[in-house]
């Protein structure tokens, strides 16, 4: 029997690797190479490979379930009676305590048709400010130091592929060889020209093996080594003056700056020796100087901190003191996360944003996206909370007035990935009614009044937006189980008993048309995109508006900044990134530094991975320096438990001697280690500091 193949992407993170999708008996299916898909060129990782075993599988839900008053236990229900009754709770809720005593949450890894309605409906059918996503845990701060510095948030301004074409990369906080391992090859085929890779990372990661240079500083002081880089090249002469004069503004006060971070009070600052740092600034030096290339790419290790945005902003300076942002297979990058991390922050789910990524307090963004969805611009509510401060308010009553009663979520594990989860937690017990639209029993949504079963990725067509700003469609390969929904048709259900004032489609190809109109004139222009186009053009990067007809389609814009950056004057902007340090430094009671990040075989949350049997699931871990284990009488493989202000954990001791020696790294996959994390926020980006606490830890 032939095969029927479906040419997708895969559900997880924002590489979203081309795959084919093929049916395995009765309700099976399997993941295929895609070799004609260039981004990836047909390699996938583990997890891609695994992707089709949740289907079919038993830990898929396929039933609503309503928390029963009299037993507390969940139980079985009817679609309409589980709609009915979140709708009817939400409108006695509001009509008590007002719109914003409902709150929604979204998530990067939704469909761009998804994250779009869910922020129409936020707007228009419950009328709340309330709503942010996950997504402010990821790449927000590279995303507001994208915006202060080049007046537009594109992960990558530039094509995947151009990494390989540099002289010099710069990673910063990313260990790509495990968050993205088919992106790998483009650190091989570099450094097989002849070009060279810098890491920094306080872990020797399996990305550092790859490195000419690595740099391994204490968590949180990244921007003391960029405030220290730049130092040292204008000490050299070694600053693009033409390019400084041309392309940008507020040099001076930079230089003025950075001519304090000598590298003595680097190495004080961050742990990084003088000779370390000189190395990299001549590198960089030397590389411009005769005429070559250098990218700069920041990852979460860099950007996950209260000053995620100053150190970006940091590293920005350093490529635009080189002359680099514009330049082909040059310049400054960020590199997104989710699935659909870069689409899913530009079509309204977060708190500040309307379609086409406009700013929801500016009038004439309002009056456009309005006159699109049919409503008085009038009606639409203000700027919200960001995520962690929309969490933190939940169930909760006091002078100021009362936090929403009600949330709903669509596509994200709160109780595994928030920060200082365990009040997390207790703020979603908190609420009159919790409802979670997911695939499988997370651990938030064990919590909720209400759970929705959701197609999973290989049922549902919709598109994303890849790390390149590349525009993709996911194609349905198969009809989901019967029982199951799509979140777009949980919204139009929910907006239709809500009594919205318009109606809203399921069907994601009219979504994805009318938010190009949305979209239409906005930063994030989707208007020339269509699904024709996207299949037969291997996605189209935006900004790509619609032009008359009769004329010649744009044709998307895979580089950015040739001749000009997106700020009103055309320049880039230096700004002064003031350098204070994590937020808890260690002390008497809490001596070392805790950090934490991801392994390759789980994603995120763990809530779809861990229920894949074919992935490694072998629970946190605490991983240490030999020396910090003899200190403290660790033992490989022995449990230690580890302590912070907010919360303690048990995890075995992995012992490593790639790690700082005053530094312990805990995977977040499994529960755990969020009930210790600070939720010290950053204050342009509201970024928690994932990436770095104090802790203590004891055998
Ligand atoms: N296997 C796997 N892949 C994924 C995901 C997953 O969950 N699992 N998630 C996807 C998502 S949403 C994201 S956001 C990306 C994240 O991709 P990455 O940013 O590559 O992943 P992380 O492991 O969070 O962090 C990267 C590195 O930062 C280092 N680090 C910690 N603190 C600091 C610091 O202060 N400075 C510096 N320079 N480095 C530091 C850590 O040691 C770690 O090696 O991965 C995507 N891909
Ligand atoms: N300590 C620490 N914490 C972190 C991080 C860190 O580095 N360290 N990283 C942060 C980062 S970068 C991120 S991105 C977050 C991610 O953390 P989460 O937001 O928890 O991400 P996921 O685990 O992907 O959760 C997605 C949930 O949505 C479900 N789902 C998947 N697709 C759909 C869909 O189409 N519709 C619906 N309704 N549900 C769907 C999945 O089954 C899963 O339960 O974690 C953050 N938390
Ligand atoms: S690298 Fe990312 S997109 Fe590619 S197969 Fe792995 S998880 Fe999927
Ligand atoms: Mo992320």
């Amino acid at each position: 029997m032939t095969q029927q193949a479906t040419e997708t992407h895969c559900p997880y993170c924002s590489l979203q690797c081309g795959m084919k999708v093929l049916r395995r008996g009765r309700t099976g299916i399997e993941t295929a190479a895609w070799e004609e898909f260039g981004v990836n060129e047909g390699a996938l990782c583990r997890k891609g490979w695994t992707a089709g075993e949740l289907r079919g599988s038993r830990e898929r839900l396929t039933t609503p379930m309503v928390r029963d008053r009299a037993t507390g236990e969940l139980r079985a229900a009817e679609w309409d009676e589980a709609l009915d009754l979140i709708a009817a709770r939400l409108r006695a809720l509001q009509a008590d305590h007002g719109d914003d005593a409902v709150a929604v949450f979204g998530g990067g890894g939704l469909t761009n048709e998804k994250a779009y309605q869910l922020g129409k409906f936020a707007r228009v059918a419950l009328r709340t400010s309330q709503i942010d996503y996950n997504g402010r845990w990821c790449m927000s701060s590279a995303a507001s130091a994208g915006n202060q510095a080049f007046g537009i948030d594109r992960g990558l301004p530039f094509p995947l592929a151009d990494v390989e074409r540099t002289d010099v990369l710069v990673l910063v906080g990313s260990n790509l060889a495990e968050t993205m391992p088919p992106a790998a090859r483009h650190l091989d085929r570099l450094r097989e020209r002849g070009g060279k890779v810098v890491v920094i990372d306080p872990r020797r990661t399996a990305t550092a093996e790859r490195a000419d240079q690595f740099l391994q500083p204490v968590p949180g002081t990244d921007l003391a080594l960029a405030l220290g880089v730049l130092h040292l090249l204008d000490a050299r002469g070694a600053v693009d003056e033409a390019y400084i004069t041309a392309r940008t503004t507020g040099f001076d006060a930079v230089r003025r700056d950075a001519a304090a971070w000598w590298p003595e009070r680097v190495e004080r600052a961050s742990g990084v020796g003088g000779e370390e740092l000189r190395a990299l600034a001549d590198l960089l030096g030397d590389t411009a100087g005769q005429g070559g290339r250098v990218m700069v790419l920041t990852a979460r290790g860099a950007e996950q901190h209260a000053q995620g945005t100053a150190t970006v902003l940091g590293w920005i300076n350093v490529a635009l003191a080189l002359g680099m942002p514009g330049r082909e297979s040059a310049g400054y990058g960020c590199l997104t996360g989710q699935g659909n991390g870069q689409g899913g922050r530009e079509h309204g789910q977060k708190a500040d944003q309307l379609p086409g990524y406009r700013m929801i307090d500016d009038p004439a963004a309002r009056a456009h996206v309005a006159g699109v969805w049919g409503v008085d611009a009038d009606s639409l509510p203000g700027k919200g909370p960001s995520a962690y401060e929309l969490l933190d308010a939940l169930g909760t009553s006091d002078a100021d007035g009362d936090g929403p009663k009600a949330m709903l979520v669509f596509g994200s594990n709160i109780v595994v990935s928030a920060p200082r989860a365990t009040h997390v937690t207790a703020r979603l017990e908190a609420l009159d009614l919790l409802v979670v639209a997911d695939i499988v029993m997370s651990e938030t949504a064990a919590l909720a009044d209400v759970v929705l079963p959701i197609t999973q990725w290989a049922e549902e067509s919709g598109t994303t937006t890849n790390l390149e700003g590349r525009v993709i469609l996911r194609r349905q390969a198969v009809a989901p189980p019967s029982g199951v929904c799509s979140d777009l048709d949980v919204i139009a259900g929910l907006a239709a008993r809500l009594g919205s004032p318009i109606p809203f489609s399921t069907d994601p190809e009219e979504i994805f048309a009318e938010l190009g109109r949305a979209s239409a004139g906005g930063k994030a222009d989707y208007s020339g995109i269509s699904y024709q186009r996207i299949a037969a053009e291997q996605g189209v990067f935006w900004p790509c508006p619609a032009v008359p007809d009769g004329e010649t389609p744009h044709p998307g814009t895979p580089r950015m900044f040739a001749d000009s950056f997106a700020t009103p004057d055309g320049r880039a902007r230096f700004l002064v990134p003031e350098f204070a340090g994590a937020a808890e430094q260690p002390d008497a009671d809490y001596p070392v530094h805790l950090t934490t990040g991801r392994v390759l075989g789980q994603y995120q949350s763990g809530a779809q991975t861990r229920r894949i049997r074919s992935l490694p699931d072998e629970g946190a871990f605490v991983e240490m320096h030999p020396m910090l284990a003899d200190r403290i009488g660790a033992h490989d493989g022995e449990p230690v438990v580890v302590r912070t202000r907010r919360g303690e954990m048990k995890a075995p001791a992995r012992v490593v001697a790639t790690i700082r020696p005053d530094t312990i790294f805990v995977p977040f996959h499994w529960v755990g280690v969020n009930r210790l994390t600070n939720d010290a926020l950053d204050p342009a980006s509201r970024m928690p500091e994932f990436k770095v606490c104090a802790a203590e830890i004891l055998v």
